[in-house]
């Protein structure tokens, strides 16, 4: 079994490079948290991490506060950012999620292109009171992540796999897979920056031989990008960007 996901887990590394077109669907929303029955799984960028967090007991699901899809912050100043997802379907004992591939983009990665002000600076927290491939054996690991840090220019390449007994859900329904901080530059001016994923794969994974799942544009899967507004207020109705 552990073999077995060895290999898997090479496999999907080699997949992150794998350019396969993906097409984003925004999830309209407030800033209020989002209520959602079962349905599409959620990846969200969520702007300020406050809530976001697991007990690492290997027993309860982790928690997430509101998903936030922008922060507010001036120039020279750091925030904090989780991706997280949200609403995972059920899946049996040993099937439970184990794999996670995605790719943030900004600045001149972005249509059309902006100024690029923000600098991924660090990974911060990975711990089994954050990170929810931690919650059943308190094992994880990365894969083509870490790429080197601080990271001045898009895009930044994460890919995290469970070496471990996996998580199936429920109870692990949702939660935090990666947790950074970026540093806005001192000179940046003001404005609402997109922070995003590309349209590279997003690729998660369950069950210890797959199916590598995309997430794609449809009923199965919604992504939700951010955006940093730097001296200026944050939309108050986020929409599609
Ligand atoms: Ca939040
Ligand atoms: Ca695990
Ligand atoms: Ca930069």
């Amino acid at each position: 079994m552990k073999t077995t996901r060895k290999a898997v887990l090479l496999a999907i590394g080699s997949a992150t490079v794998t350019a396969l077109a993906v097409a984003a669907l925004w999830l309209s929303s407030g800033q209020a948290d989002i209520a959602r029955a079962q349905g599409p799984i959620l990846f969200a960028l969520d702007m300020d991490p406050t809530g976001n967090s697991c007990p690492g007991d290997g027993v309860n699901d982790c928690t997430l506060g509101a998903v936030d899809q922008c922060v507010q912050v001036s120039p020279g100043a750091s925030f904090s950012f989780d991706v997280i997802l949200d609403d995972l379907p059920p899946h049996a004992p040993g099937q439970g999620l184990f794999a996670i591939d995605f790719e943030l983009v900004w600045g001149g990665s972005v249509s059309p292109p902006e100024a690029d002000v923000i600098d991924i600076t660090a990974r911060t927290n990975i711990s089994p009171l954050v990170h929810v491939l931690q919650q059943a054996a308190g094992s994880w690991a990365l894969l083509n992540d870490p790429q080197a840090l601080p990271r001045q220019v898009p895009p930044y390449v994460g890919a995290s796999g469970d070496m471990g007994t996996d998580e199936p859900n429920p109870p692990w329904t949702h939660g935090t897979f990666w947790r950074g901080a970026a540093t806005v530059s001192a000179a940046a001016a003001p404005g609402v920056y997109k922070f995003r994923f590309d349209s590279n794969p997003l690729t998660y994974t369950v069950g210890a031989i797959g199916p590598y799942n995309e997430c794609t544009a449809g009923p199965g899967c919604i992504l939700q990008h951010g955006l940093v507004a730097v001296d200026k207020a944050c939309p108050s109705v986020v929409l599609p960007i």
